[in-house]
Formats: C-alpha cells, structure tokens, sequence
C-alpha cells in the first residue's frame, strides 16, 4: 500500500496513513461483510469546501450495516462529525471519503459471534472515475456476462463489501475486453446498474432508469432525479431491457464517484451520436453546479467545511 500524507479516522482516533492495519484474521476479510460508503467533497466557488449529501450517506451507512447486522459503536451524529474533522486534519478541500465498518478477528468461522466491530474513515483525493476525458466526452461499456445478483442471495440494498465480488468480476471482464465498464443486467434481463454506478436513458426527451427494486438506491441517482424534475424533464423509474439501451438517445452513469459520466457507446453500438448529448450535459453542467455551491436552489445538499483549519491529532498510534 503506497504511503498517502493523510491520517485516517480508526475507531476514535487519528493515526497515520500506513498505520491504519487490520489483522490477517479479520472476519470481514475471510467472509466480507461490512457496510462501507463513498461520499464526495468539493471545493466551492468561494473558498469554502462542502460535502455533497453527507447527512444521507451517513444514514445509507448504517442502514447498510442493519441490514448486515453489524452494530456500529458510535453514533451516527459521531460518524458525520468524524468525518468533518478528518477532512479538516487533512487540509483537504476536494476528497473521496471512504468510511467501512468492518467485523475485527477473534473467533474464527462464519458467525461473528462477539469479535468487535470496527469503523475506520479514510479521505484522499481521487480524480475522474472513468479516466481522462470519460466526463466530457463519455466512455464505452460492456453488458456483462455475469448477472446482478438476486435480491435474496445479496442484500443491494446495503453496500456491503462481499456485493462487490459480482462489481469487480464484471469490471475487470469489461475493462479486458476493451471497455470502461461494466452494465449488469438483473436475473430477469432487464438493464440494472453499471459495476459501481445507476444508469438512465433519455429517449424522445424523457429519462428512464431502472427502478430500485435490485440495485443499490444511489444518492447520485437521487440527485439527478430531483435536478431533472427541476430542469422539467420527465423522469420515469422504469425497467428497460438491453436493446432499448442500443437505442437510446443518450446514456449516462451515476454515482459519487462517476458523478455524470455520459456513456457514448455500448457493446460497440453507438449511443445516439456517440458523444455526450444535451440532456446529459445539462444536467452534469447543473450538478457540477450545485456540488460547487453555485446553485441556490439545492444549498442545502451541501455541508460547508473549511478545510484550512485543523484541528489537533488526538492520537499518533492506535
Ligand atoms: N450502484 C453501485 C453498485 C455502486 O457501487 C454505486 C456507488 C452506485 C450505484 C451509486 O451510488 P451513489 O454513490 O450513492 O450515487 N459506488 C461507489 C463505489 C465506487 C468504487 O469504485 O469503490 C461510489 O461511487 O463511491
């Protein structure tokens, strides 16, 4: 693991990049269950910095790990301060924000038992999801080969570390063939969500996306739903199968990390005019807009930070 200069928040305390160590006995790493989340930070027009829906990924978080009955030992207001004052030791103005609740050793085999649970948040910064150019001129994806897991073999609802076998399997089978990502169609053949994105199609004006029956409910997904409906653009949760994607008139990716990331082409089918089109753009030039604080209307997404201001380490060491 390459040293970072930032410390990570670990069960209270602040300790350094490469000190922040779990054990080969770690029950989450032998059978991968944790709740974990991905929040993003921007730095605002004026100065300031803020985190996009911090207050819903908390929440998501913990939902996650009920779903998962792991029981978190701190609140969920402890967590959303956390997260502030690792922002703030850090310096950091822009950030991905990593926070997992993982089960610790002890006994070993398959019920958890007593082993302790542990919350660690890492923060970094992290660039363009999908690579250069990927938000300005859209990115080439593939319709797996492997399937959206059911709804009764793994909880989507939760972002649970082990869901993310079926995610990883599908990138990297798309990245080797020669596409950016993945698009998981669920048990039944209908179109469910990229490897670690919700997707939508515009066709004849209207968006579409699939409904939240078996995907994990994004908060992006959220976002660009409430701005569309704003925008005055119909919004419909709906199931689409793989050929009404071939056909769409225009395709994007959403997610914290993948923010609006137009989708140009899909099993070597052009997407509409194989670049982004103007619903898409709209609306990315609109939640780029709001994730700055340049939109007055959805301030209150928004939780202001400054991160030029410190404060003190509790700890070196755990
Ligand atoms: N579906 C999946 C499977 C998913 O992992 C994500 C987020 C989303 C939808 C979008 O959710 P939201 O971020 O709330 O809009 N994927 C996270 C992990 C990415 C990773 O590579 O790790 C993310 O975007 O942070």
């Amino acid at each position: 693991m390459t040293s970072k200069p930032y410390r990570i928040w670990f069960d209270g305390e602040f300790v350094a990049w490469e000190d922040a160590q779990v054990h080969l006995l770690t029950h989450t790493l032998h059978y991968g269950l944790a709740a974990f989340e991905g929040i993003r930070a921007y730095r605002c027009s004026d100065e300031r910095s803020a985190v996009f829906r911090l207050q819903e990924h908390v929440d998501r978080l913990f939902a996650s790990a009920h779903i998962a009955r792991i029981e978190i030992p701190f609140t969920k207001e402890e967590t959303h301060n956390a997260i502030i004052e690792l922002l703030n030791i850090n310096y950091l103005e822009e950030a991905y924000i990593r926070p997992i609740a993982y089960i610790g050793g002890g006994k070993v085999g398959l019920h958890p038992g007593d082993n302790p649970i542990h919350l660690a948040i890492a923060a970094y910064p992290w660039g363009t999801y999908l690579g250069e150019g990927a938000l300005s001129k859209g990115i080439s994806a593939k319709v797996s080969s492997y399937t959206r897991m059911g709804v009764n073999s793994f909880m989507t609802k939760a972002k649970i570390s082990g869901n993310y076998v079926n995610s990883v399997l599908a990138k990297v089978e798309a990245t080797s063939y020669g596409s950016d990502e993945a698009i998981l169609l669920d048990s039944e053949g209908y179109v469910a969500e990229g490897s670690g994105e919700n997707i939508f199609i515009v066709r004849n004006g209207k968006l579409k996306t699939p409904p939240l029956t078996s995907i994990l409910e994004g908060i992006t997904r959220d976002s660009v739903i409430k701005i569309a409906q704003d925008e005055g653009i119909e919004v419909e949760a709906e199931r689409f199968t793989r050929d009404e994607l071939y056909i769409a008139d225009e395709a994007f990716f959403t997610g914290t990390a993948a923010e609006i990331t137009p989708i140009r082409e899909v099993d070597k089918r052009t997407i509409g005019k194989g670049k982004p089109g103007p619903i898409t753009k709209r609306l990315q030039s609109r939640f780029f807009d709001i994730v700055e604080g340049k939109d007055p209307k959805f301030l209150g997404w928004l939780e202001f930070f400054s991160a030029t201001a410190p404060l003190k380490v509790k700890s070196e060491s755990k």
